[in-house]
């Protein structure tokens, strides 16, 4: 008898079958709805393998029915939606998909930093709302992005890919992050300031470090206060790094210029948020990996990951090596 796995999710067949050649797979059919708690903690029960989504929060309480789980493979590079440190006491391996996500979530936020900027959903809207009377000199005007400061916090995989579209744009990078990257400081001249001091002089802030208990809550109103009133925050990591009822105050307050968003506390985001309510805030429903090739590439591997672990082997992607 082959052992069983769980996919929380519809991924493309050919990968489903990578999966069939060690396992019996039971997948949750619906693309757009997240498989429900209860079957899913029927399910964890006779599965060796999980193969789920951030949507799914894999907590103590879920691990503790788990009694036959040996691998969870989050098709993500984040795995805070999963409490490691119970799955590794009960011995189970977790896996993620670093590397493959990392220039398609570059390229969005960098997108997402010039949409904000320049504010091209604004003037978007107000085109389709045949707002547009005439050229006029302060119509829609917003901040370069050519030559400016950009700050990012958290200089990993794809805080690196970020710094290196900000060469194109003969930007000033300043960098924080737990330890310095000595080699992103020689090759792209980034400076290496305190996370304070990063905030004061940044034209551009980006949110681009993983959502660990350090983490949450790292950028609260005390912070939003040293900022420059033309600053953009953006954020495309998680969304309680960044507190955000400070930061909705802090936009209503003038204290920054506008946000960029792809992230939120809460996902997704209540319609009547009032971040939602604000012009100089662009909001996107977490996409800064959905591109074809690299979603695809994502669930590749994650099977490739979670095979191997059901086979004995090591995984590739091992996050919780101790
Ligand atoms: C995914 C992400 O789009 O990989 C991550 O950590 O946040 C995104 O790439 C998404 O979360 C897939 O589960």
């Amino acid at each position: 008898m082959k052992p069983k796995v769980l996919i929380t999710r519809r991924i493309p067949e050919p990968i489903i079958d990578k999966i069939r050649e060690v396992a019996d797979v039971f997948i949750w059919e619906k693309e757009d709805i997240p498989i429900p708690r209860d079957l899913l903690e029927t399910k964890i029960v006779e599965v060796e393998g999980l193969f789920c989504l951030l949507t799914e929060s894999i907590d103590a309480q879920l691990l503790e029915k788990a009694k036959n789980l040996k691998v969870i493979s989050n098709m993500a590079v984040g795995y805070n939606n999963i409490d490691i440190e119970t799955a590794t006491k009960k011995g189970i391996l977790v896996t993620n998909t670093p590397d493959v996500l990392t220039e398609t979530t570059a390229d969005l936020t960098f997108a997402l930093l010039m949409a904000t900027a320049r504010r091209l959903v604004e003037a978007s809207d107000f085109l389709r709302a045949g707002q547009w009377q005439t050229w006029s000199p302060n119509l829609l005007t917003g901040q370069d992005i050519f030559g400016a400061t950009i700050g990012i916090i958290g200089m990993g995989r794809i805080g690196e890919a970020v710094a290196r579209r900000t060469k194109g744009f003969n930007m000033k990078l300043l960098y924080n992050n737990r330890n310095r990257k000595l080699e992103v400081e020689q090759e792209l001249g980034a400076t290496y300031v305190p996370f304070e001091e990063l905030l004061r002089e940044s034209d551009f802030i980006l949110v681009m470090t993983p959502y660990t208990t350090e983490t949450k809550n790292l950028i609260t109103a005390e912070h939003f206060k040293l900022m420059k009133k033309n600053a953009i925050l953006i954020n495309t990591a998680r969304g309680g790094i960044v507190n955000e009822s400070d930061l909705y105050e802090a936009l209503v307050k003038g204290e920054i210029w506008a946000a960029g968003l792809d992230v939120f506390e809460q996902e997704p985001i209540s319609t009547d948020h009032p971040l939602l309510t604000l012009p100089n805030v662009v909001t996107l429903p977490h996409i800064g990996s959905a591109s074809i090739a690299t979603r695809m590439k994502m669930a590749d591997l994650a099977a490739d990951n979670l095979v191997q672990a059901i086979r004995g082997e090591m995984p590739l992607n091992l996050v919780n090596k101790q």
